[in-house]
């Protein structure tokens, strides 16, 4: 397990898209835990890209490489996320996004991907998301939450500006969360959102209200 987890890791931060693509789906055939394939394999793996290029030890196409390794991987694990979801009542509808002018939207696929496998009816709006476009959908299909992605410091001021819409517009009662790496529940707090998660699972209990 802890070998084929660093494997993963591995692929990612190698850029090869054909190897992260293999091991996720040995992880498949082995039955491994997929969220912990994830999440301690290319999650890991993708941290490492930022953390390297971060340092100048990476470059920008590398970075890109990396991404899609990422996400070749995730094309053949989330499918199997998404299953539970038929048949059961819907907990809630939640409208998601990425915030506009930011194109990270990994994490926030991820979210998506879990809060539907829990139950949750999901609109996902896709990346760099105009910020009347959250409200409009949320209000048009009576949403219980928004749920805001952001991984650049420069567009989280965005999510600030979304509830500053609500509330202008008497929509208060639509629940709003914040996510992405540079986002915490201080700031949550600070822009009057309704809540933050660390990561997808967290994502989960807070729309559960656990
Ligand atoms: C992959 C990546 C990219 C890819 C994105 C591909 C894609 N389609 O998503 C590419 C190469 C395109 C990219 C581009 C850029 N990037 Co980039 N990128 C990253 C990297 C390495 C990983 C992000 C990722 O996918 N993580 C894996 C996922 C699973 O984790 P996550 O996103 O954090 O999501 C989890 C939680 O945060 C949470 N979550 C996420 N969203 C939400 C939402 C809600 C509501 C909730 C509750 C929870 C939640 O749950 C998720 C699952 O556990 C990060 C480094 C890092 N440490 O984050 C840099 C990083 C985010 N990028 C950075 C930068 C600067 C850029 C660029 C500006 C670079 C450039 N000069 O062009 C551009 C920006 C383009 C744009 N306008 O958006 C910086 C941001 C610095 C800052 N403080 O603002 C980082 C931090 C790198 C660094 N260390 O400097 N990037």
């Amino acid at each position: 397990m802890k070998e084929h987890l660093e494997s993963c890791r591995q692929s990612i931060i190698d850029g090869d898209a054909e190897k992260s693509a293999e091991l996720a789906k040995l992880a498949l055939e082995k039955g491994m835990d997929v969220l912990e394939v994830i999440e301690n394999g290319f999650v890991s793996g993708i941290r490492e890209v930022g953390r390297l290029w971060e340092e100048g030890e990476l470059f920008l196409p590398e970075l890109v490489i990396g991404a899609d390794a990422m996400k070749k991987a995730m094309d053949v694990l989330q499918p199997s996320l998404e299953g539970g979801k038929g048949g059961q009542k819907s907990l809630g509808h939640v409208v998601i996004g990425t915030i506009e002018g930011d194109i990270h939207d990994i994490g926030k696929t991820l979210v998506a991907t879990m809060l539907a496998a829990n139950g949750f009816q999901v609109t996902d709006l896709g990346a760099d998301v105009p910020v009347a476009k959250f409200v409009e959908t949320a209000e048009k299909t009576s949403a219980d939450w928004i749920a805001i992605s952001a991984l650049l410091t420069t567009t989280m001021p965005g999510q600030k500006k979304v509830i500053e819409q609500l509330a202008a517009k008497s929509l208060g009662n639509i629940k709003v969360m914040v996510g992405g790496a540079p986002c915490s529940s201080e700031w949550a707090s600070e822009i009057g959102a309704d809540g933050y998660a660390g990561d997808a699972v967290a994502a989960v209990a807070l729309a559960k209200g656990q």
